[in-house]
């Protein structure tokens, strides 16, 4: 009997369609930078995602040197001045010290080194530590935020930014 078989199944379909909207959100895109070297070229971007109160950094980045380079959320939206002096410090509505393994720490602005490959490509995604709201609240503020490259790796402990050398590329954050 196909026909009332056909019928029963568009309930059971609508349902199936509608079920993963309350059942399990998708990430959702909060903002983004488009990096540029100090030169003024393009580096590549990064991507903020938020799922429930959890964010995501997602970065891809090209003609980086290759190895490990310092990366952070520094406190103003401004990829200006002399080595991007403009984004001022680390993010740090906390008032900590900078890095992961420093028992003053750390920075909200801390991150992970990323490293670049022997082709100078970066692509890689970083789960977020903390109040996703918090962080997007204070990466959103009234100056804005900045994200930063730097030429070497970051120590995760020496105050205030982890020895990680000059800043080679910088983006500012737009919320979408
Ligand atoms: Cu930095
Ligand atoms: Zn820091």
């Amino acid at each position: 009997m196909p026909v009332p078989r056909t019928i029963h199944l568009i309930p059971l379909a609508l349902a199936l369609l509608s079920a993963p909207i309350t059942a399990k959100p998708a990430s959702q895109s909060v903002g983004s930078a488009a990096l540029f070297s100090a030169k003024g070229s393009d580096v590549g971007y990064a991507v903020i995602s938020k799922k429930r109160d959890r964010a995501v950094l997602r970065i891809s980045l090209n003609g980086i040197a290759p190895g490990d380079h310092g990366l952070h959320f520094h406190t103003t939206g401004a990829c200006k001045g002399d080595g991007f002096s403009g984004a001022g410090g680390h993010l740090n509505p906390g008032g900590h010290q900078h890095g992961m393994k420093n028992p003053m720490g750390s920075h909200l602005g801390d991150l992970p080194n990323i490293t670049a490959d022997a082709n100078g490509f970066v692509l890689t995604e970083i789960p977020l530590t903390g109040s996703a709201k918090r962080l997007i609240a204070a990466l959103f503020d009234a100056d804005g935020s900045a994200i930063v490259v730097h030429a070497g790796p970051d120590d995760n402990i020496t105050d205030p930014s982890g020895n990680s050398g000059g800043r080679i590329a910088c983006g500012v954050f737009r919320k979408n």
